[in-house]
C-alpha cells in the first residue's frame, strides 16, 4: 500500500512538472543545406514521411510526453508552416491551459533587426513567455525527425538540479563539427561545450565518436530569463543558444547533459534510437527512402506514440491498367492519399499526396512532393522531385549524371532535386 501511495505521488508531481513546463520550438531557421527545395518553404514545414511535415514529430513529441503549453517560433517563409499548425494543431484546449501559440518574429523589443540568433527568438517574446509563468522552459529545434520523451528529460533536470540541461547523443566524430561538441565528468556535468568545432575532442570510451548536442535544452524558467537579459545587454554576441548562451554557462552554474537513450521511446520491448537531421538533400532522400524499406529505422505505425499532423480529406491511391493494359502498379513504396498510377511503374519510392504518374513513366528510387504530375513515359532515378511539379512526357532523369547536373541540382551522393523552377527554365 505505502508503495502504491509513493507511485502515486511520484506520479502527480511528474505530471504537475509537465503542466508547469513551456515548450518552446524554434522554427525559423531557412536550412540553407536542402537547396532549392527550402527556397519557399521553412524547413519544418517541409513534408515528410509520406504525410507529415519534419515539425510534426517535435510538437507530437510535446503532446505524446505530456507537455501541452507549446509555442512555435517562426520567422523565415513561414506561411504554409502557419497554416499547417493552424489547420491541424488547434485541437488543445484553451480553457485548459493547453495551447499551440505562433510566435512569429514581431520586432517586440526595441531594436531593429527581425531575429537574430536562436536566443534572440526567445528573447523577443519574452513579455509573451512571461505571461504563462512556467516553471521550466524546454527549447527545441523544429527540424529534426525523433522520438523522445520528453517527460524523462525533465524528470533527470529536476533529480540532479541542473540550472540548464542539454540533451545530447554520440554521433561520428567526422560529423560532429556540425554541432555543439560536449564534454563531461563522471556525473555528466558538462565542462566544456565548443559549438561546431574545427577539432571536434572524442568521447573518453570511444576515439571514433564525439558527444554532440541536439539544441534540445531544458532551463529554469528563472535562469534562462536572467541570462537572456544579460546576453541582450552584451556586446559582440549572436545571441544564439549554442554559440552564447550555453558556452557561457560552463563552469559557472549547473549545466547537465542528458543522453538521448535515456529518453528514447520503447516499441515492442526495444528502444527506438531514432534521430536525424534532414538537413542536406543526400540526409532528406535517405530518410524517406529508408521508409520504403522491410524493416525501416523509424517506426511510423506506433500507436503508443502517434506522429500527429494535419491531413487533407483525399481520396485512397488508385492504381490502374491503362488503356493498353499495362499494369499501374507500385513496389516496395508508400503511396499516400490522393495519388493515380495508371500504367506506370513505381519501386522502392515514397509519393506524396496527389501524385499523377502517367502511363509508361517510371519512378525509382525517388521521393515526390505532394501535388505533382509525372508525365508519359518519363523515367526518374533517384529524385527529389520538389511540390508542385508537372515533369514533361519523355524527361529522363538519373541516367546522365552531367546533364542531370545542368539541369537540376545534383548532390554529393547523386540525388537530383527537381523544382518547378527548374523545369520552367528547360524550355528557355
Ligand atoms: P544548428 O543546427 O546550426 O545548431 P540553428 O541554425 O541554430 O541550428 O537552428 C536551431 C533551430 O532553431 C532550428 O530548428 C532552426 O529552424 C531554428 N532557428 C534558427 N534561427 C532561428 C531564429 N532566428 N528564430 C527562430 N528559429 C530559429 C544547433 C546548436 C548546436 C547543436 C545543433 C543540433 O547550436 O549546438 O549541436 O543545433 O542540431
Ligand atoms: P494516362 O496518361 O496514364 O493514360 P489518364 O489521365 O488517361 O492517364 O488516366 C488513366 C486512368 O486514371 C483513368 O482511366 C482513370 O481510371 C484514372 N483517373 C484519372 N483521373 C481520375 C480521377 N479524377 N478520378 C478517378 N480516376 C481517375
Amino acid at each position: 500500500m505505502a508503495k502504491h501511495d509513493e507511485r502515486t505521488g511520484h506520479e502527480w508531481e511528474a505530471n504537475l512538472r509537465l503542466r508547469r513546463t513551456l515548450a518552446l520550438v524554434l522554427a525559423g531557421g531557412r536550412g540553407s543545406r536542402l537547396g532549392a527545395l527550402t527556397d519557399w518553404h521553412a524547413k519544418p514545414g517541409i513534408p515528410f514521411a509520406g504525410k507529415f511535415r519534419i515539425i510534426d514529430f517535435t510538437l507530437s513529441n510535446c503532446i505524446n510526453s505530456g507537455i501541452r503549453r507549446v509555442g512555435v517560433l517562426t520567422q523565415y517563409k513561414a506561411h504554409s508552416l502557419i497554416q499547417h499548425i493552424q489547420r491541424g494543431w488547434g485541437f488543445l484546449r484553451g480553457e485548459f491551459g493547453e495551447f499551440i501559440e505562433l510566435l512569429p518574429a514581431q520586432q517586440r523589443t526595441d531594436g531593429e533587426a527581425w531575429y537574430k540568433g536562436t536566443a534572440d527568438a526567445v528573447y523577443q517574446n519574452l513579455d509573451i513567455i512571461r505571461s504563462h509563468k512556467p516553471e521550466f522552459v524546454l527549447v527545441l529545434a523544429g527540424d529534426h525527425v525523433y522520438k523522445m520523451d520528453y517527460a524523462k528529460m525533465l524528470a533527470h533536470h529536476m533529480a540532479s538540479g541542473a540550472d540548464t540541461t542539454v540533451a545530447c547523443l554520440e554521433v561520428p566524430l567526422e560529423e560532429a563539427k556540425g554541432f555543439g561538441v560536449i564534454a563531461v565528468d563522471d556525473d555528466d556535468s558538462i565542462i566544456r561545450f565548443d559549438e561546431k568545432p574545427e577539432n571536434p575532442r572524442p568521447t573518453p570510451t570511444d576515439p571514433t565518436k564525439a558527444l554532440a548536442s541536439m539544441g534540445i535544452y531544458i532551463f529554469n524558467a528563472n535562469f534562462l530569463y536572467e541570462q537572456l537579459l544579460e546576453d541582450s545587454e552584451t556586446a559582440g554576441t549572436e545571441h544564439d543558444f549554442g554559440k552564447n548562451i550555453i558556452p557561457r554557462l560552463v563552469g559557472k552554474h549547473r549545466l547537465v547533459a542528458h543522453r538521448f537513450q535515456d529518453s528514447c521511446v520503447m516499441h515492442d520491448g526495444a528502444t527506438e534510437h531514432y534521430w536525424r537531421d534532414v538537413g542536406t538533400l543526400d540526409a532528406y532522400w535517405e530518410a524517406n527512402i529508408d521508409l520504403t524499406t522491410i524493416t525501416p529505422s523509424l517506426n511510423i505505425y506506433d500507436d503508443s506514440w502517434p506522429i500527429w499532423t494535419y491531413q487533407a480529406q483525399l481520396p485512397p491511391a488508385k492504381f490502374v491498367f491503362d488503356n493498353d493494359e499495362r499494369r499501374g502498379m507500385a513496389v516496395d513504396s508508400m503511396v499516400s492519399g490522393g495519388c493515380i498510377i495508371s500504367g506506370a511503374t513505381v519501386r522502392r519510392s515514397l509519393l506524396y499526396s496527389n501524385v499523377r504518374v502517367n502511363s509508361y513513366a517510371l519512378v525509382e528510387d525517388t521521393v515526390v512532393l505532394p501535388n505533382c504530375d509525372i508525365g508519359r513515359h518519363a523515367r526518374l532515378k533517384k529524385c527529389i522531385v520538389d511540390q508542385g511539379c508537372t515533369i514533361p512526357p519523355g524527361l529522363v532523369v538519373g541516367e546522365d549524371p552531367v546533364l542531370d547536373a545542368q539541369r537540376f541540382l545534383r548532390s554529393d551522393k547523386g540525388v537530383t532535386l527537381i523544382t518547378p523552377d527548374m523545369l520552367r527554365n528547360l524550355g528557355d
